[in-house]
């Protein structure tokens, strides 16, 4: 080929080579964000994954909130339980130069630098549920989510008031399911069961980390009955999901599990208040249930709502949570000051609720 006819061919292949260079994402944050549309907001939202019930809720929430008819552009990735592709996400979302990022960090250390490099791009991070533990707070614009020392308090206290109304004078042999090492939520729930358990004498006698997950709930329990059989009569787990494996673990076992502890039951504790944690708290099969409220999508519309029309935000925003039992002669408890209900738990109850 000539020298002629080759510079022919480079000048028609330039723009093809432009649109090819957009379209393998090589375009520059700019030339992405001249290309979408003007009146829709960018959202980039990494999730931690589909771990469990409260996840899928909490990602239900997000996706039905955050819609092309609502305005947004809702770019969505899966961490799938690894925090590298969280990282990643978050790196795509940058170099897309998105509106707004929104984080649920699988654990609270290691985001100091990709919050760093969006904070530097102009783009405003929301931290929705758990926790980041950063050198430097103001890299993100709010955090979003519960008091999961609160929910551990409120739990123990449960146990606490239910032990003295049955008299109950034996030794409290707990089992401890921990969530995620290292989630905000593992971090204040186990908080709140270790300084109850030495307040109150209780028996730690295993804890081990189930990730959140029914299959480790139950491998745990299973090892847990075969450890320490029948001296176990309380189990502590840190959501729904790896109560549902403990309690497969237990009856697969022959024991029985229910508040009747004196009877030889094996009385479970719970938290997150999904649809399936309520119906095994309705048949008693869950002693109590301490809700973690998972609707984070109105609440991250209304955050948006205001950062868009220039109004503050505070820097962190708590969930409103309540907790559920079957168990009708606990109605209240206190926590330091504060007076807490206990909502009978119905089917009523039950269907009326969004997860
Ligand atoms: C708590 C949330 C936890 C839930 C679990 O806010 O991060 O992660 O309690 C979920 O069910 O897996």
């Amino acid at each position: 080929m000539t020298f002629k006819k080759a510079s022919i061919l480079l000048k028609a292949l330039v723009p093809a080579l432009i649109i090819g260079l957009a379209l393998c994402g090589c375009a520059t944050s700019e030339e992405e964000k001249d290309s979408r549309p003007k009146d829709q907001v960018t959202v980039g939202f990494s999730q931690i994954g589909a771990e469990s019930d409260w996840r899928i809720a909490s990602t239900e929430s997000m996706q039905s909130t955050l819609t092309a008819s609502a305005g947004y552009n809702l770019l969505f990735k899966d961490g799938q339980q690894k925090q590298e592709n969280q990282l990643l996400a978050m790196r795509e979302f940058i170099d897309q130069a998105v509106d707004y990022i929104i984080l649920d960090p699988i654990t609270e250390t290691g985001w100091d630098a990709t919050l760093r490099e969006a904070y530097d791009a102009g783009i405003p991070v929301i931290i929705m549920d758990r926790r980041v533990d950063t050198f430097d707070d103001s890299v993100y614009t709010v955090w979003a989510g519960s008091d999961f020392l609160l929910e551990g308090k409120r739990a123990c206290k449960w146990l606490r008031t239910y032990l003295k109304s049955i008299s109950f004078s034996g030794d409290v042999n707990i089992i401890h399911i921990k969530g995620t090492t290292n989630s905000s939520a593992q971090l204040g729930r186990t908080k709140a069961l270790k300084s109850a358990a030495k307040k109150y004498g209780w028996n730690i006698l295993m804890s081990e980390d189930g990730d959140f997950v029914q299959a480790k709930g139950r491998e745990i329990m299973e090892n847990a009955l075969a450890t320490y059989g029948d001296d176990i009569n309380v189990v502590y787990c840190e959501n729904d999901s790896e109560a549902i494996g403990a309690i497969e673990a237990i009856e697969q076992s022959g024991r029985r599990v229910g508040s009747d502890i004196s009877g030889g039951e094996i009385m479970i504790l719970s938290f997150d208040a999904t649809r399936q944690g309520l119906l095994l708290t309705l048949n008693g099969k869950i002693s109590v249930n301490t809700e973690c409220n998972p609707e984070y999508g109105p609440v991250c519309d209304e955050i948006i709502g205001k950062l868009k029309d220039g109004l503050e935000v505070p820097h962190e925003m708590f969930m409103e949570e309540s907790q559920f039992s079957a168990i009708t002669d606990i109605k209240e408890i206190k926590v330091g000051d504060e007076i807490y209900p206990v909502t009978m738990v119905d089917r009523e109850l039950i269907d009326a609720r969004s997860y």
